[in-house]
Protein backbone atom coordinates (compact mmCIF):
# COMPACT_ATOMS: atom_id res chain seq x y z
CA UNK A 1 0.00 0.00 0.00
CA UNK A 2 3.16 2.04 0.95
CA UNK A 3 4.47 1.84 -2.65
CA UNK A 4 1.06 2.57 -3.93
CA UNK A 5 0.53 6.05 -2.15
CA UNK A 6 4.38 6.90 -2.80
CA UNK A 7 2.87 7.58 -6.48
CA UNK A 8 0.40 10.07 -5.71
CA UNK A 9 2.03 12.98 -7.40
CA UNK A 10 -0.12 15.18 -5.48
CA UNK A 11 0.57 15.86 -1.51
CA UNK A 12 -2.62 16.88 -0.39
CA UNK A 13 -4.25 14.14 -2.25
CA UNK A 14 -1.19 11.55 -0.53
CA UNK A 15 -1.51 12.78 2.97
CA UNK A 16 -5.59 12.13 2.56
CA UNK A 17 -4.76 8.88 0.99
CA UNK A 18 -2.40 7.79 4.18
CA UNK A 19 -5.20 9.16 6.45
CA UNK A 20 -7.75 6.59 4.73
CA UNK A 21 -5.25 3.86 4.92
CA UNK A 22 -3.95 4.62 8.32
CA UNK A 23 -7.69 4.58 9.56
CA UNK A 24 -7.90 8.49 10.41
CA UNK A 25 -11.18 10.41 9.89
CA UNK A 26 -11.09 12.96 7.13
CA UNK A 27 -11.99 16.32 7.36
CA UNK A 28 -14.72 18.04 5.18
CA UNK A 29 -12.42 20.01 3.50
CA UNK A 30 -10.50 16.74 2.63
CA UNK A 31 -13.88 14.93 1.54
CA UNK A 32 -14.20 17.99 -1.13
CA UNK A 33 -10.76 17.61 -2.39
CA UNK A 34 -11.59 13.96 -3.20
CA UNK A 35 -14.35 14.95 -4.83
CA UNK A 36 -12.39 17.57 -7.36
CA UNK A 37 -9.03 16.42 -7.39
CA UNK A 38 -8.81 12.63 -7.18
CA UNK A 39 -9.39 10.38 -10.39
CA UNK A 40 -12.28 7.60 -10.60
CA UNK A 41 -9.20 4.76 -9.97
CA UNK A 42 -7.27 6.24 -6.74
CA UNK A 43 -11.51 6.80 -5.66
CA UNK A 44 -11.73 2.81 -6.54
CA UNK A 45 -8.48 2.37 -4.43
CA UNK A 46 -9.49 4.28 -1.17
CA UNK A 47 -13.03 3.36 -1.15
CA UNK A 48 -12.23 -0.38 -1.15
CA UNK A 49 -9.71 0.11 1.49
CA UNK A 50 -12.68 1.26 3.26
CA UNK A 51 -15.23 -0.80 2.00
CA UNK A 52 -13.06 -4.14 3.14
CA UNK A 53 -12.49 -2.77 6.56
CA UNK A 54 -16.12 -2.42 6.89
CA UNK A 55 -17.48 -5.56 5.06
CA UNK A 56 -14.32 -7.78 4.46
CA UNK A 57 -14.44 -8.93 0.81
CA UNK A 58 -18.86 -10.03 1.54
CA UNK A 59 -21.21 -8.16 -0.31
CA UNK A 60 -25.10 -8.07 0.84
CA UNK A 61 -28.62 -8.24 -0.83
CA UNK A 62 -31.91 -9.11 1.12
CA UNK A 63 -35.38 -10.97 0.31
CA UNK A 64 -37.81 -8.47 -0.02
CA UNK A 65 -40.58 -6.93 -1.54
CA UNK A 66 -42.13 -2.51 -1.35
CA UNK A 67 -45.81 -2.02 -0.66
CA UNK A 68 -46.17 1.98 -2.15
CA UNK A 69 -49.72 2.56 -0.68
CA UNK A 70 -50.30 5.60 -2.99
CA UNK A 71 -48.86 8.07 -4.58
CA UNK A 72 -51.10 11.08 -3.31
CA UNK A 73 -49.52 13.76 -1.68
CA UNK A 74 -49.92 16.75 -0.04
CA UNK A 75 -46.38 17.83 -1.13
CA UNK A 76 -44.58 18.92 -4.74
CA UNK A 77 -41.45 18.19 -4.73
CA UNK A 78 -39.95 19.19 -7.83
CA UNK A 79 -38.18 16.68 -8.20
CA UNK A 80 -40.78 13.86 -7.65
CA UNK A 81 -41.95 12.00 -10.68
CA UNK A 82 -44.33 9.87 -8.44
CA UNK A 83 -46.80 11.90 -6.69
CA UNK A 84 -50.53 13.39 -7.80
CA UNK A 85 -53.05 15.37 -6.12
CA UNK A 86 -55.99 13.91 -4.65
CA UNK A 87 -58.82 13.02 -7.43
CA UNK A 88 -56.24 13.29 -10.14
CA UNK A 89 -56.71 10.51 -12.32
CA UNK A 90 -53.50 8.41 -12.29
CA UNK A 91 -53.50 9.07 -8.22
CA UNK A 92 -53.93 5.42 -6.66
CA UNK A 93 -54.24 4.20 -2.85
CA UNK A 94 -54.78 0.67 -1.43
CA UNK A 95 -57.07 -0.21 0.96
CA UNK A 96 -55.43 -2.14 4.40
CA UNK A 97 -56.91 -5.22 2.48
CA UNK A 98 -55.39 -4.81 -0.60
CA UNK A 99 -52.24 -4.45 1.35
CA UNK A 100 -52.27 -7.35 2.83
CA UNK A 101 -53.41 -9.04 0.18
CA UNK A 102 -50.00 -7.66 -1.62
CA UNK A 103 -48.75 -9.28 1.81
CA UNK A 104 -50.36 -12.44 1.11
CA UNK A 105 -48.74 -13.03 -2.42
CA UNK A 106 -45.47 -13.74 -0.57
CA UNK A 107 -46.94 -16.33 1.88
CA UNK A 108 -44.88 -19.31 0.32
CA UNK A 109 -41.82 -17.46 -0.24
CA UNK A 110 -38.67 -16.32 1.97
CA UNK A 111 -39.12 -12.70 1.91
CA UNK A 112 -37.70 -11.24 5.12
CA UNK A 113 -38.66 -7.59 4.95
CA UNK A 114 -41.91 -5.47 3.31
CA UNK A 115 -40.45 -2.01 2.86
CA UNK A 116 -43.44 0.64 3.01
CA UNK A 117 -43.13 3.98 1.71
CA UNK A 118 -45.14 6.00 -0.56
CA UNK A 119 -47.04 9.79 -0.70
CA UNK A 120 -47.91 12.08 2.69
CA UNK A 121 -51.79 11.08 2.12
CA UNK A 122 -53.84 14.04 3.51
CA UNK A 123 -56.46 11.87 5.40
CA UNK A 124 -54.40 9.13 7.54
CA UNK A 125 -52.93 9.12 10.69
CA UNK A 126 -50.54 7.44 12.84
CA UNK A 127 -53.04 5.40 13.64
CA UNK A 128 -54.44 4.51 10.27
CA UNK A 129 -50.79 3.39 9.42
CA UNK A 130 -50.36 1.83 12.58
CA UNK A 131 -53.03 -0.30 12.58
CA UNK A 132 -52.21 -1.43 8.79
CA UNK A 133 -48.58 -2.01 10.34
CA UNK A 134 -50.62 -4.48 13.38
CA UNK A 135 -52.36 -6.33 10.60
CA UNK A 136 -49.40 -7.12 8.22
CA UNK A 137 -47.81 -8.75 11.45
CA UNK A 138 -50.72 -10.38 13.19
CA UNK A 139 -50.42 -12.53 8.99
CA UNK A 140 -46.42 -12.76 9.31
CA UNK A 141 -45.14 -11.81 12.70
CA UNK A 142 -41.46 -12.53 11.92
CA UNK A 143 -41.64 -10.13 8.47
CA UNK A 144 -39.68 -7.11 9.20
CA UNK A 145 -41.50 -3.92 8.75
CA UNK A 146 -39.02 -1.43 7.43
CA UNK A 147 -41.61 1.67 6.66
CA UNK A 148 -42.47 5.64 6.54
CA UNK A 149 -40.21 7.57 5.76
CA UNK A 150 -39.58 11.13 8.29
CA UNK A 151 -41.62 13.15 6.25
CA UNK A 152 -44.91 10.87 6.14
CA UNK A 153 -44.05 10.42 10.05
CA UNK A 154 -43.61 13.75 10.81
CA UNK A 155 -46.94 14.32 9.08
CA UNK A 156 -48.90 10.88 10.83
CA UNK A 157 -47.70 11.94 14.03
CA UNK A 158 -48.22 15.66 14.03
CA UNK A 159 -52.43 14.50 13.08
CA UNK A 160 -52.64 12.05 15.74
CA UNK A 161 -51.72 14.83 17.92
CA UNK A 162 -48.45 13.15 19.22
CA UNK A 163 -45.13 14.37 19.99
CA UNK A 164 -42.52 12.66 18.00
CA UNK A 165 -41.13 10.21 20.47
CA UNK A 166 -44.72 9.58 21.77
CA UNK A 167 -45.96 8.63 17.93
CA UNK A 168 -42.59 6.67 17.20
CA UNK A 169 -43.40 4.36 20.72
CA UNK A 170 -46.53 3.93 19.27
CA UNK A 171 -45.72 3.02 15.85
CA UNK A 172 -43.07 0.56 17.80
CA UNK A 173 -45.87 -0.84 19.37
CA UNK A 174 -47.95 -1.59 16.02
CA UNK A 175 -45.10 -3.38 15.32
CA UNK A 176 -42.75 -0.57 13.25
CA UNK A 177 -39.45 -2.40 12.78
CA UNK A 178 -37.23 0.01 11.14
CA UNK A 179 -36.91 3.10 9.29
CA UNK A 180 -36.09 3.58 5.62
CA UNK A 181 -33.97 6.46 4.50
CA UNK A 182 -36.18 8.84 2.22
CA UNK A 183 -37.00 12.36 2.50
CA UNK A 184 -33.51 13.54 3.40
CA UNK A 185 -32.91 14.75 0.01
CA UNK A 186 -29.99 17.34 0.60
CA UNK A 187 -29.70 19.09 3.78
CA UNK A 188 -28.64 22.46 2.94
CA UNK A 189 -31.66 24.79 3.55
CA UNK A 190 -31.38 27.14 0.70
CA UNK A 191 -31.38 23.95 -1.55
CA UNK A 192 -34.13 22.33 0.09
CA UNK A 193 -36.30 25.84 -0.22
CA UNK A 194 -35.72 25.49 -4.45
CA UNK A 195 -36.14 21.77 -4.88
CA UNK A 196 -38.41 20.70 -1.87
CA UNK A 197 -39.92 23.76 0.08
CA UNK A 198 -42.86 22.23 1.81
CA UNK A 199 -41.74 19.56 3.26
CA UNK A 200 -39.98 18.69 6.71
CA UNK A 201 -36.75 20.85 7.06
CA UNK A 202 -33.07 19.08 7.35
CA UNK A 203 -33.14 19.55 11.24
CA UNK A 204 -36.92 17.86 11.89
CA UNK A 205 -35.59 15.05 9.52
CA UNK A 206 -32.32 14.51 11.47
CA UNK A 207 -34.45 14.73 14.94
CA UNK A 208 -37.00 11.80 13.51
CA UNK A 209 -34.12 9.66 12.89
CA UNK A 210 -32.29 10.62 16.00
CA UNK A 211 -35.23 10.34 18.79
CA UNK A 212 -35.99 6.59 16.26
CA UNK A 213 -32.40 5.39 17.20
CA UNK A 214 -32.84 6.61 21.27
CA UNK A 215 -36.26 4.05 21.20
CA UNK A 216 -34.15 1.85 19.43
CA UNK A 217 -35.71 1.93 16.20
CA UNK A 218 -32.76 1.62 13.36
CA UNK A 219 -32.63 3.76 10.07
CA UNK A 220 -31.01 4.73 7.15
CA UNK A 221 -30.04 7.52 5.42
CA UNK A 222 -30.89 9.03 1.86
CA UNK A 223 -29.22 11.80 -0.53
CA UNK A 224 -30.80 13.07 -3.72
CA UNK A 225 -27.76 13.97 -5.65
CA UNK A 226 -26.92 15.14 -9.54
CA UNK A 227 -29.71 17.95 -9.67
CA UNK A 228 -28.19 21.41 -8.61
CA UNK A 229 -26.48 20.74 -5.45
CA UNK A 230 -22.33 20.61 -5.76
CA UNK A 231 -20.00 18.89 -3.97
CA UNK A 232 -19.75 21.21 -0.78
CA UNK A 233 -23.60 20.65 -0.48
CA UNK A 234 -22.83 16.69 -0.77
CA UNK A 235 -20.05 16.92 1.92
CA UNK A 236 -22.13 19.37 4.34
CA UNK A 237 -24.98 16.80 3.94
CA UNK A 238 -23.06 13.47 4.57
CA UNK A 239 -21.19 15.84 7.58
CA UNK A 240 -24.89 16.45 9.21
CA UNK A 241 -25.37 12.34 8.93
CA UNK A 242 -22.05 11.58 10.24
CA UNK A 243 -22.21 13.66 13.12
CA UNK A 244 -25.73 11.94 14.03
CA UNK A 245 -24.52 8.74 13.65
CA UNK A 246 -21.41 9.65 16.03
CA UNK A 247 -24.38 10.55 18.77
CA UNK A 248 -26.35 7.60 18.56
CA UNK A 249 -24.90 4.61 15.76
CA UNK A 250 -28.18 3.97 14.83
CA UNK A 251 -27.90 4.20 11.03
CA UNK A 252 -27.78 0.98 9.17
CA UNK A 253 -26.49 2.13 5.38
CA UNK A 254 -25.89 4.97 3.10
CA UNK A 255 -27.75 5.19 0.17
CA UNK A 256 -27.60 7.40 -2.74
CA UNK A 257 -29.94 8.33 -4.86
CA UNK A 258 -29.15 9.40 -8.12
CA UNK A 259 -31.88 12.45 -9.45
CA UNK A 260 -33.94 10.52 -12.35
CA UNK A 261 -35.76 13.60 -15.18
CA UNK A 262 -38.41 11.68 -16.12
CA UNK A 263 -41.72 13.34 -15.71
CA UNK A 264 -40.86 15.86 -12.99
CA UNK A 265 -40.51 19.56 -13.19
CA UNK A 266 -36.73 19.35 -12.85
CA UNK A 267 -36.15 17.38 -16.15
CA UNK A 268 -34.17 19.87 -18.16
CA UNK A 269 -31.41 19.34 -15.62
CA UNK A 270 -30.21 16.21 -16.93
CA UNK A 271 -28.79 13.35 -15.50
CA UNK A 272 -25.30 13.21 -14.40
CA UNK A 273 -22.93 9.65 -15.66
CA UNK A 274 -22.01 6.84 -14.49
CA UNK A 275 -18.33 8.87 -13.20
CA UNK A 276 -19.80 11.19 -11.16
CA UNK A 277 -22.12 7.71 -9.98
CA UNK A 278 -19.22 5.67 -9.13
CA UNK A 279 -17.29 8.85 -7.36
CA UNK A 280 -20.31 9.68 -4.94
CA UNK A 281 -20.33 6.04 -3.81
CA UNK A 282 -16.84 5.88 -3.45
CA UNK A 283 -16.59 9.68 -1.41
CA UNK A 284 -19.65 8.17 0.64
CA UNK A 285 -18.21 5.20 1.87
CA UNK A 286 -15.12 6.84 2.92
CA UNK A 287 -16.32 9.80 4.46
CA UNK A 288 -19.39 8.02 6.24
CA UNK A 289 -16.64 6.05 8.35
CA UNK A 290 -18.68 4.81 10.83
CA UNK A 291 -21.71 3.61 8.69
CA UNK A 292 -21.63 0.53 8.39
CA UNK A 293 -22.93 -0.32 5.17
CA UNK A 294 -23.15 1.39 1.64
CA UNK A 295 -26.19 0.30 -0.74
CA UNK A 296 -26.70 0.38 -4.20
CA UNK A 297 -29.87 0.50 -4.57
CA UNK A 298 -30.31 -1.36 -8.00
CA UNK A 299 -34.10 -0.21 -9.05
CA UNK A 300 -32.78 3.32 -9.40
CA UNK A 301 -29.36 3.11 -10.68
CA UNK A 302 -29.70 0.04 -12.52
CA UNK A 303 -28.16 -3.91 -12.13
CA UNK A 304 -24.50 -3.01 -13.76
CA UNK A 305 -24.26 -0.02 -12.62
CA UNK A 306 -24.91 -1.48 -9.06
CA UNK A 307 -22.39 -4.12 -9.69
CA UNK A 308 -20.03 -1.55 -10.85
CA UNK A 309 -20.64 0.19 -7.51
CA UNK A 310 -19.40 -2.59 -5.49
CA UNK A 311 -15.95 -1.85 -6.66
CA UNK A 312 -16.43 1.72 -5.76
CA UNK A 313 -17.34 1.44 -1.77
CA UNK A 314 -21.19 0.32 -2.04
CA UNK A 315 -21.49 -3.40 -0.34
CA UNK A 316 -24.83 -4.25 -0.20
CA UNK A 317 -27.19 -4.47 -3.38
CA UNK A 318 -30.83 -3.95 -1.54
CA UNK A 319 -32.55 -6.90 -2.57
CA UNK A 320 -35.35 -9.08 -4.53
CA UNK A 321 -37.65 -6.32 -4.75
CA UNK A 322 -40.27 -8.51 -7.03
CA UNK A 323 -41.23 -5.77 -9.19
CA UNK A 324 -43.19 -4.07 -6.34
CA UNK A 325 -42.03 -0.81 -6.64
CA UNK A 326 -42.92 2.04 -9.21
CA UNK A 327 -41.02 5.59 -7.68
CA UNK A 328 -37.92 4.78 -9.92
CA UNK A 329 -39.51 3.42 -13.36
CA UNK A 330 -41.74 6.33 -13.21
CA UNK A 331 -38.69 8.64 -13.23
CA UNK A 332 -37.27 6.85 -15.86
CA UNK A 333 -35.22 4.17 -14.37
CA UNK A 334 -34.53 1.34 -16.84
CA UNK A 335 -35.22 -1.31 -14.75
CA UNK A 336 -39.16 -1.07 -15.41
CA UNK A 337 -40.24 -4.09 -13.90
CA UNK A 338 -37.73 -4.37 -10.86
CA UNK A 339 -37.05 -7.92 -9.96
CA UNK A 340 -34.26 -9.95 -9.22
CA UNK A 341 -33.53 -13.78 -8.62
CA UNK A 342 -31.04 -14.70 -5.47
CA UNK A 343 -29.39 -16.98 -8.33
CA UNK A 344 -28.58 -13.34 -10.79
CA UNK A 345 -28.31 -10.88 -7.45
CA UNK A 346 -25.34 -13.43 -6.76
CA UNK A 347 -23.93 -13.67 -9.65
CA UNK A 348 -23.50 -10.08 -10.41
CA UNK A 349 -21.89 -10.10 -6.49
CA UNK A 350 -19.72 -12.69 -7.39
CA UNK A 351 -18.73 -11.55 -11.06
CA UNK A 352 -17.05 -8.24 -9.05
CA UNK A 353 -15.25 -10.51 -6.95
CA UNK A 354 -17.20 -10.84 -3.94
CA UNK A 355 -18.84 -13.25 -1.56
CA UNK A 356 -22.46 -12.78 -1.39
CA UNK A 357 -24.16 -12.74 1.77
CA UNK A 358 -28.50 -12.83 1.86
CA UNK A 359 -28.95 -10.76 5.76
CA UNK A 360 -31.87 -9.47 7.23
CA UNK A 361 -32.68 -6.10 7.83
CA UNK A 362 -30.17 -5.30 10.44
CA UNK A 363 -27.73 -7.08 8.08
CA UNK A 364 -27.25 -10.35 10.33
CA UNK A 365 -26.20 -12.88 7.60
CA UNK A 366 -28.91 -15.79 7.00
CA UNK A 367 -26.96 -17.70 4.40
CA UNK A 368 -23.71 -17.43 2.20
CA UNK A 369 -24.91 -19.09 -0.84
CA UNK A 370 -21.06 -19.31 -1.92
CA UNK A 371 -20.01 -20.17 1.61
CA UNK A 372 -18.43 -18.11 3.85
CA UNK A 373 -15.42 -18.37 2.02
CA UNK A 374 -16.77 -17.89 -1.65
CA UNK A 375 -15.37 -21.43 -2.02
CA UNK A 376 -18.76 -22.04 -4.47
CA UNK A 377 -18.04 -19.60 -6.30
CA UNK A 378 -17.78 -21.20 -9.98
CA UNK A 379 -19.40 -18.27 -11.86
CA UNK A 380 -16.33 -16.36 -11.29
CA UNK A 381 -15.36 -18.30 -14.99
CA UNK A 382 -18.33 -17.82 -16.41
CA UNK A 383 -19.17 -15.06 -19.33
O1 LIG B 1 -37.07 10.62 -0.58
C1 LIG B 1 -38.04 10.78 -5.54
C2 LIG B 1 -36.31 9.83 -3.97
C3 LIG B 1 -36.90 8.71 -2.09
C4 LIG B 1 -36.85 10.89 -7.35
O2 LIG B 1 -34.04 3.01 3.22
C5 LIG B 1 -36.08 10.32 -6.35
O3 LIG B 1 -33.56 1.13 2.25
C6 LIG B 1 -34.33 10.12 -7.79
O4 LIG B 1 -35.98 6.67 0.35
N1 LIG B 1 -35.01 10.69 -8.79
C7 LIG B 1 -37.73 7.57 -1.55
N2 LIG B 1 -34.83 9.93 -6.56
C8 LIG B 1 -37.02 6.22 -1.70
C9 LIG B 1 -36.13 5.89 -0.53
C10 LIG B 1 -35.41 4.58 -0.46
C11 LIG B 1 -35.14 3.87 -1.60
C12 LIG B 1 -34.48 2.66 -1.49
C13 LIG B 1 -34.10 2.14 -0.27
C14 LIG B 1 -34.37 2.87 0.87
C15 LIG B 1 -33.97 2.31 2.20
C16 LIG B 1 -35.02 4.11 0.79
O5 LIG B 1 -36.88 8.63 -3.50
C17 LIG B 1 -37.35 10.12 -1.84
C18 LIG B 1 -36.53 10.87 -2.87
O6 LIG B 1 -35.26 11.17 -2.37
N3 LIG B 1 -36.84 10.28 -5.24
N4 LIG B 1 -38.06 11.17 -6.84
C19 LIG B 1 -36.27 11.09 -8.63
N5 LIG B 1 -36.91 11.67 -9.64
FE1 LIG C 1 -44.55 13.61 -1.86
FE2 LIG C 1 -42.36 12.16 -1.36
FE3 LIG C 1 -42.92 12.92 -3.88
FE4 LIG C 1 -42.15 14.76 -2.10
S1 LIG C 1 -40.87 12.99 -2.84
S2 LIG C 1 -43.89 14.96 -3.52
S3 LIG C 1 -43.05 13.99 -0.21
S4 LIG C 1 -44.12 11.53 -2.63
Amino acid sequence: MNDLLNHIADKDLRLIAEKISGNVRITPEDGLYLFNKADLSLLGVLAGISRKKHNGNFAYFNHNFHIEPTNKCIYNCRFCSYHKPDGDPESWEYSHDEMLDIVKRFDNKPVTEVHIVGGVHPAYDLHYWGSLIGKIKAHRPHLHVKAFSAIELDYMINKAGLTIEDGLNRLKEYGLDSIPGGGAEIFDETLRKLICDEKSSSELWLTIHETAHRLGISSNATMLYGHIENYNHRIDHMERLRKLQDKTGGFNSFIPLKYKKTNNSMSYLGEVNLIEDLKNYAVSRIYLDNFPHIKAYWPMIGKESAQLSLSFGADDMDGTIDDTTRIYSMAGSKEEKPAMTTEEICQLIRQAGLIPVERDSLYNPISYPSGPSGEASGELKEK
